[in-house]
């Protein structure tokens, strides 16, 4: 069996300039890449590259310039397909983010799809833009929301699957990996169960596309969620997936140009998807810095990533259960979660640990990561968490260790 080829992180750091910097007189040590990570060379250079050569707005031009805008946009549209390993480029729709790509089926396939007694299955780690979307098609359709539980350690009860999935479940909504805990969910399984009772899947991939190999015909989903700023490509652009006869036969979400075919005074018809979920002038750059953050993670390999996260997850679990008073969330065995660690250090706030890491150079997230009704769950009002991705090291967990020991020593 070929070895796994190992990640050179520290070349790899130096295709991404914003880490090198001194913050606070200090190295910045980054760990909040759950929240946006950073971007690397190419990717700048492609948004950069396009203002400066390409710029025209797509699918509408007949000149060079427009010709070259358009295809670049759709070769990034291909991009996404093949990273999510989707034989049919047209169902994938370019949306902001993953928050726009769950109000869009929300809204949309909700708004058709959903009747009063009609039950939406969410689960209590969901953040806060897998729960509204949904809270405000049940105020509108009369559905129910309805939400799985979690243990101990953080992981979806799926014992309670059987009692919750019934004929009135019409669709499962929930996250890959849980943005708080690191949870990687069973989505194959549930997507599996889900099915026998006739409801739809929805994942949100927020924290899944940045870190798991994707292979969307194996997992089984109906929709798939991304944002492009978590695995290294621009803010503002992200992609919605879903089947093809779900995305023909879902409403309009917004209207305007470019989604249409003929347009009357009274009514209109529309174009085929992607472009019926596109109004407007699409974030033609951002698609293509997404494409090209794809291109860099595919030129690394997903078996380098992988291998190096597990390297840091373990290092993380080993190194903060060293740290007097601290408790973390979500599960303790490498493999079943990514490297994201949020904990409670005792007589703490977590606002307070986070300033005093800033000051030492670190940079981690305090507060409820928009997940208040996880936070209730695990009865705490906040965490601090420290997040990594690719470019973060063993040290970088190291220097958290040694910054929470300046806050132990402040706080005694
Ligand atoms: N879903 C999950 C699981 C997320 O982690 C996030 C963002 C979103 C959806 C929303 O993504 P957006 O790109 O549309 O904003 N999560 C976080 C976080 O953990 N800290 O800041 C943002």
């Amino acid at each position: 069996m070929a070895t796994p080829t190992l990640l050179d992180v520290s070349a790899l750091r130096d295709e991404f300039p914003a880490l090198r910097q001194h913050v606070q007189g200090r190295p910045l040590v980054y760990l909040d890449s759950a929240a946006t990570a950073q971007r690397p060379r190419v990717v700048i250079d492609a948004v950069a590259d396009f203002y400066r050569h390409d710029n025209a707005n797509v699918h509408r031009g007949m000149y060079e310039l427009a010709r070259r805008a358009t295809d670049r946009y759709e070769a990034a549209r291909a991009a996404v397909a093949r990273f999510l390993n989707v034989a049919d480029v047209s169902e994938i729709v370019f949306t902001r983010g993953t928050t726009e790509a769950v109000n869009l089926v929300a809204s949309s396939w909700g708004g058709a799809n959903l009747q009063p007694g009609d039950e939406i299955q969410l689960s209590i780690l969901e953040l806060h833009s897998n729960i509204v979307p949904w809270q405000l098609v049940a105020q509108r359709t009369g559905a129910r929301l309805r939400y799985l539980d979690i243990d101990e350690e953080g992981r979806l009860r799926l014992d309670q699957l059987d009692a919750l999935l019934t004929a009135r479940t019409k669709i499962v909504a929930l996250a890959h990996v849980s943005n708080a805990l690191g949870t990687i969910n069973p989505v194959r399984e549930i997507c599996e169960r889900a099915h026998g009772v006739g409801a739809r899947v929805l994942v949100d991939g927020a924290q899944g596309a940045p870190h798991l190999k994707l292979d969307l015909q194996a997992l089984g989903c109906d929709f798939y969620c991304l944002s492009g700023h978590k695995m290294c490509g621009p803010m503002g652009i992200g992609a919605l997936w879903a089947r093809r006869e779900l995305l023909e036969a879902m409403p309009p979400y917004h209207g305007g140009g470019e989604m249409i075919d003929v347009v009357e005074l009274e009514r209109s018809t529309y174009a085929p998807p992607p472009q019926k979920f596109e109004a407007g002038t699409p974030n033609v750059v951002g698609a293509i810095g997404l494409g090209t953050a794809i291109e860099f993670l595919e030129g690394i390999g997903h078996e380098a990533l992988w291998a190096h996260e597990q390297t840091l997850v373990q290092h993380g679990l080993d190194r903060l259960a060293e740290v007097p008073g601290l408790h973390l969330f979500g599960p303790r065995v490498a493999g079943a979660r990514t490297a994201v660690f949020s904990f409670r250090l005792e007589g703490v706030h977590p606002h307070d640990a986070a300033t005093i890491l800033d000051a030492e150079g670190i940079a981690v997230r305090a507060g409820h990561h928009c997940t208040q009704p996880l936070m209730r769950r695990l009865g705490v009002p906040a965490t601090t968490r420290a997040s990594c991705y690719l470019y973060n090291t063993p040290e970088d967990i190291d220097h958290l260790v040694q910054g929470l020991d300046v806050v132990g020593g402040i706080f005694g």
